[in-house]
Order: structure tokens, then sequence, then C-alpha cells
């Protein structure tokens, strides 16, 4: 993500965009680590490593096996996994997440963040969501979940050692107390939460105390970040996680949104990682400038190589940034059957099903394109984009002809068709924000097409954006991008994915 650096004093913000909601962050030495919710997606739990919080690298995803992540067929999209919580205790990584749908809560080992991480280990007694693990100075380890209610663990065994307390209600009248971060910091322990829900009501807001079990303080400055009702870019602010800098200052990681056309606003990139800078006042955190350009910290800036555009398949092991949904069965997505290629091979049928055969990438960019060579000779599959299984648009190739679908609530239809020899074909999909011409512009349009040898992309159809965005659809994810196979099997040679 190094295209992230301007030059000139200032970064770019999100520092991980898209999809990347509930940020939550370690530091181990010179190491950053972060963490992020993600849903009825397989792997789960992208994790990545910095060494400026500014530039940023997927190491992997913790949840990549079936024994740590079960996401059944009937678990609707938007359960699954979230928000977790990433610290570094005793020699060790620790994550503690829920599985809404399947498990609840539950704690994850790790000596590389990396991976290899431990199997679950259940927490039936630790209710809710949103669990934070934080170790006070005799080794006693609370878990701190929405609510905001407290109980001690063993983060061995997953015992509870004593029932749940409620700790702090959040303001008066506010929506969600959630996301609740348990901090020693000098004198106090400070007890940071997200309220006010997770739409354009978010905020962050915080309270101290003297032991890690209160009684809680309220900041009297509450919330100490919220962009509501106002006309900033970034939106939906909240589900923070502090950590300090290498030169000793605080930040902030946190989500937020970037809606684009008229009212209300349609965002379609789902809930990015941003960073903000923190000062103390008075012992409580001061929230500096949200906005897309931060002053660059004044630490030496480290860039990492922007991730190549092409996907060719040649390793045996896709790349962590794919995804698939709510399974990744071997035998139905394979690069080594065919060597150079990957092989899908349809399960249930379309995107409309919780079992379509799909890999995917996060769409990270408002304005950006995706490439594809597929050969359908053997079936039905192509490249969508994807919200969820009632919300996506795709184009599909297969039996002599090349199709546009698209699939918005309830309601599928084919928007276009072209004949086409059967045989390999490039498909392509370019999606560009739209400056809002009135009131009910949408966000930006997906064109969907073929290339010709000679370069050119030959648009079937153009379909509006907002209809795969979240305020249209629900729910907690954004749009990936992705290969899949509707019926029979499907290979693809290469995938390419470029921001404009
Ligand atoms: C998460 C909650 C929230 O559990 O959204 O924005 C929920 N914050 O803390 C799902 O990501």
């Amino acid at each position: 993500m190094s295209e992230q650096h301007q030059p000139g004093g200032t970064v770019a913000n999100p520092v991980i965009p898209g999809f990347h909601p509930d940020p939550s962050i370690c530091r181990v030495g010179d190491d950053y680590y972060l963490a992020c919710s993600s849903f009825e997606y397989f792997p789960g739990i992208p994790v990545f490593h910095s060494r400026d919080l500014v530039h940023w690298t997927q190491l992997g995803n913790a949840l990549d096996r079936p024994s740590q992540l079960r996401l059944p067929l009937g678990m609707p999209s938007s359960a699954g996994i979230y928000a977790p919580t990433l610290r570094h205790h005793d020699g060790r990584f620790w994550l503690i997440v829920t599985n809404v749908g399947d498990g609840g809560n539950m704690l994850f080992t790790a000596t590389d963040p990396a991976g290899p991480w431990s199997d679950p280990v259940p927490l039936p007694d630790v209710p809710g969501i949103d669990p934070d693990l934080a170790w006070d100075e005799d080794g006693t380890c609370w878990v701190t979940v929405a609510g905001i209610s407290q109980l001690r663990i063993d983060p061995h065994t997953g015992e509870a050692l004593g029932p749940a307390h409620r700790l702090w209600s959040g303001t008066p009248g506010a929506l969600a107390p959630e996301a609740p971060h348990l901090y020693r910091i000098g004198d106090y322990w400070y007890l940071l939460i997200a309220e006010g829900g997770t739409e354009r009501g978010h905020g962050v807001s915080v309270a101290r105390g003297r032991t890690p079990t209160g009684p809680f303080e309220p900041c009297p400055a509450n919330p100490i970040l919220t962009h509501r009702s106002t006309d900033r870019p970034i939106q939906n602010t909240g589900h923070a996680d502090l950590v300090q800098g290498p030169d000793g200052s605080w930040w902030l990681v946190l989500l937020g949104v970037r809606p684009g056309g008229g009212t209300p606003g349609w965002h379609v990139l789902g809930r990015e990682t941003f960073l903000a800078p923190v000062t103390w006042v008075d012992g409580w955190p001061v929230v500096g400038d949200l906005t897309p350009e931060i002053a660059a910290p004044t630490w030496p800036l480290q860039p990492v190589p922007a991730a190549p555009a092409r996907d060719d398949f040649d390793q045996p092991d896709l790349h962590p940034r794919w995804i698939s949904v709510r399974q990744r069965p071997a035998e139905l997505c394979s690069t080594k059957e065919r060597p150079g290629w990957l092989t899908l091979h349809a399960a249930g049928g379309s995107l409309d099903e919780p079992d379509v055969v799909f890999v995917g990438r996060r769409q990270q960019h408002l304005a950006c394109a995706a490439r594809t060579l597929v050969d359908p000779s053997e079936g039905h599959g192509g490249l969508a984009v994807r919200l969820d299984e009632s919300h996506h648009y795709e184009i599909e190739a297969g039996a002599g002809a090349v199709r546009v679908f698209a699939r918005i609530g309830p309601l599928r239809t084919e928007v276009a068709s072209l004949p086409m020899p059967t045989g390999p074909v490039v498909l392509g999909v370019e999606i560009t924000p739209q400056p809002p011409r009135d009131a009910r512009s949408g966000p930006d349009s997906l064109s969907f097409g073929v290339e010709e040898p000679d370069g050119t992309f030959a648009v079937l159809a153009t379909l509006e954006g907002r209809y795969l965005s979240t305020e249209v659809a629900g729910g907690f994810t954004g749009r990936v991008i992705g290969l899949y196979a509707a019926a029979g099997s499907v290979h693809f040679d290469w995938c390419d994915y470029r921001s404009h």
C-alpha cells in the first residue's frame, strides 16, 4: 500500500483501505500488528504488520483452517467473525473474538502473528460481543465485552473465575455501548468504548478509574471523537484502539467509512481502518485530525512495496488477501489441478447461494478495475462484485455466451448478453465514482465487459453502485471482487486488480 504515502508531510487515510473494520492493534518493540473482523469470509481475521503505523502488509489470516473457524451455510452474511482484540502478553500473541452464530466467544494464541494460530479455547461464560483482553499487574486476566461488562477468566482454560459485572453503560441515552478496550496508562485504567451505533452516529468515548474494575469516571468531553452531523468525508467514525508510536506519541486506529453520492450517501467499500493522532490533556485523550490526508508522523516512514496488480495463480497457495464465502474446500478450489490456473468446481450454484464457490479480494479503492482470463469450456463462471447473497453483480462466461447478471434484494435479472465462441475470454469490471448530480445520485458505476485482444474494453452493461452499498444491503461488510463457478468447472489463468 505504498501508494498511500504522499511526499510533503502528509499521509493518506485510510491506512488500510477496503472492508477492514473493528481494527485492534498491538505493539511489540518496533513492530505493530493489527487484526480486523471478517464476518462470513474464510479464512478469517486478516492480520497486518507495520513498522510506522502508516504502511501495512498483510501477514496472513489468523483463522485459516476449519478447526478454528466454522461458518455454517445457515449462518447469514454479516454474522460470523466480529471484532477481535489482539494483544501481546507474556511472550505470546492473544486474539479474543466472537463467532456470532457458531460458538460465541473464543480465544486463540500464537508465537508468530503470521501463524499458525492455535485451535480455539472456547469461552462459554463470556457473554455478548466485542471481547477485550487485559492483564493487571498481578497477572489477573480481564475480559470486557459490549454493554459494558467485565469478568475475570483463566485465559489458558477459558474458565470464568467469577460472574460478569456491569462496568459502565456509556453516555446516558447513547445507542450501543460496545467495542471496549481497557488499558493501564500512567496512574489510571482507561476504558475506551464506541457508542452511537456503527452508522452515522458512531463515536468514541472514554472513562477512567484507579483499578481495572472501576469505578469509572466518564470523560467530560465525551464523545472524544465523532463525525456525526458534519460534512466531513470520513463518517461513522468509531470502534477504536489506542497505541503508542515509535516516539512515544499516541494514536488511535479506528473504523470509518467514505460515503459517496447524494442523500443519504452510500458507502461501498465497507468500514475501513483509519489512523488519528491523540494528545493528552488533564489526563484525558484528545483526538486530532481525522481527514483523508493527515500530518505525517515525525518518525521515518517505511513504505512497503505495492502489491503486484496481477495474481497469476502460479503458486500452490493463494495470497492471504483472497477470501471465500464461508468455506474453501480444497477439492473445489485449487491451483494444483491445472498448474498456473485457479480451478473452481461449482457446488451449489450461483452467487445467490450460501455455498457458492467464490474466491475474491476486497475492493480497496473507490476507482478501480479488475480483469480475469477465464476458460469456461467445462462450465459457467466469471467475475463478480459481491456484497452478500442478495446484492451482487457479475459477468459470466459459458455455453457460447457472456452474460451480465444483477441481483438486488429479491430480484435477479440478466441485464446483457453477448454470443461468444467457447474459449478463454478476458472478463472485466471498471468501477468509477460519480460526482453527485442531484440529491438522488448514487456513489459510483460499475461497467462490466469483455477485453478484446487489442486491449479495448467492450462494455456490455453499466450498473449503478448504490445497490452494492451497505446503506442498501445492510450488514457490516463491504464489496469483495472475485471469481466464481456457477456450474461445472471453471479455470482462471490470472486476475488483475488496479486502482485508477
Ligand atoms: C462490532 C461492533 C461494531 O461488533 O460493529 O462498529 C460490530 N462496531 O463493535 C460489527 O463489526
